[in-house]
């Protein structure tokens, strides 16, 4: 017996990352059924080898699902997500809505997967940023190792996080450098983002850091450990798929470059490539349709008493949004609803 399984917003770049993830791994579907907005009702999808056809969120009957994976944006999360969850469906939610609330869990399976146990209260559990996800699967076997005191990081974000429409302004933008007479104006973004970069992701807040860079202090803090610090810029650029983060770790006890490399070697859902040589590291396009966090560039930092610099790779389709959805469900099938 298997799970009776929702994907809402199933049109959108993460739902179809969803779907093909389920079908990927196997995860044990009694039935599927692919929810979006009114606009793209009837819209044609792969799963496996079948298609589905969307139906309506609006007045989709959550009553015996067991579990709806839920990429959509916070204001319609707020609306359907409570309603799905009242009906007895479990809710793993890609948005930021419920992240931070403290009856929520917010998961990262090779992390802290006993949290998926606390979902009870809420009928929910958090996804998290996709940046965030990422080095927290990197940060975790060395915190276990050498207590993490502070971490510095900066980040190399693809335009696939903020959707559809920046991977079309991107690549507008691109082809309209070879053609200067169809200029393409930057509407997703404030500045353009072809052959650029731009130091600002999601709102600004009062202290002058983005929402995108507290959100990745805040969702480390409650993932890993709330001791640690951390400082963010996140920087938005011209690749289409696939985060990269530049991270520098602060211990409290020593930790030797060799062994921080053969723990994170042995660690789950980690994949090293540190050749020190032309080529020896991953960089965003190697690291599409993969499920891997990869790291590269693991070395000392001698400015610092403890110190380690890594780069740390993923496609943040994936590993920061549906696979680790994905393996949120597997998670809660195997330790909670045991159905499968
Ligand atoms: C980006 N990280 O790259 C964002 C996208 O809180 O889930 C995901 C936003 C979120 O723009």
């Amino acid at each position: 017996m298997g799970y009776k399984v929702a994907v809402v917003g199933a049109t959108g770049n993460v739902g179809r990352e969803m779907l093909n993830i389920l079908d990927e791994r196997q995860f044990p579907v009694d039935e599927i059924v692919a929810l979006a907005s009114r606009r793209s009702l009837g819209t044609e999808i792969s799963f496996g080898d079948r298609t589905l056809t969307t139906k309506d969120l609006e007045t989709f009957d959550f009553t015996g699902w067991d579990i709806a994976l839920f990429a959509i944006g916070s204001d319609a999360t707020k609306t359907f997500a409570p309603k799905a969850a009242a009906a007895g469906c479990v809710v793993i939610d890609n948005s930021s809505l419920y992240r931070y609330d403290p009856e929520v869990p917010l998961v990262v399976p090779e992390v802290n997967p006993e949290a998926v146990e606390q979902y009870g209260k809420k009928n929910i559990i958090a996804n998290p940023n996709c940046s965030t996800a990422q080095m927290v699967v990197a940060l975790k076997p060395l915190h276990d190792r050498a207590t993490i005191k502070r971490v510095v990081v900066s980040t190399y974000q693809s335009v696939s996080g903020s959707g559809k429409d920046a991977i079309d302004e991107l690549w507008d933008q691109t082809k309209a450098v070879y053609n200067p007479t169809q200029e393409v104006p930057a509407k997703v973004y404030t500045k353009e983002i072809a052959f650029n970069v731009i130091p600002h992701i999601d709102v600004f807040m009062e202290d002058g850091s983005t929402k995108e860079e507290w959100k990745m202090v805040a969702e480390t803090k409650k993932i890993v450990d709330p001791a640690i610090k951390v400082t963010a810029t996140c920087v938005r650029v011209p690749v289409f798929v696939g985060h990269s983060e530049a991270v520098n770790i602060e211990f409290e006890e020593f930790l030797d470059e060799d062994e921080a490399r053969d723990i994170l070697r042995e660690a789950p859902g980690i994949m090293v490539i540190d050749k020190r040589e032309d080529g020896g590291y991953v960089t965003p396009k190697e690291c599409v349709g993969d499920y891997a966090t990869f790291i590269s560039r693991i070395r000392q930092d001698s400015t610092i008493e403890n110190g380690l610099n890594l780069w740390c790779v993923s496609d943040n389709l994936r590993k920061g949004a549906a696979l680790n959805a994905v393996q949120i469900a597997e998670t809660l099938g195997n330790r909670v609803l045991k159905k499968g």
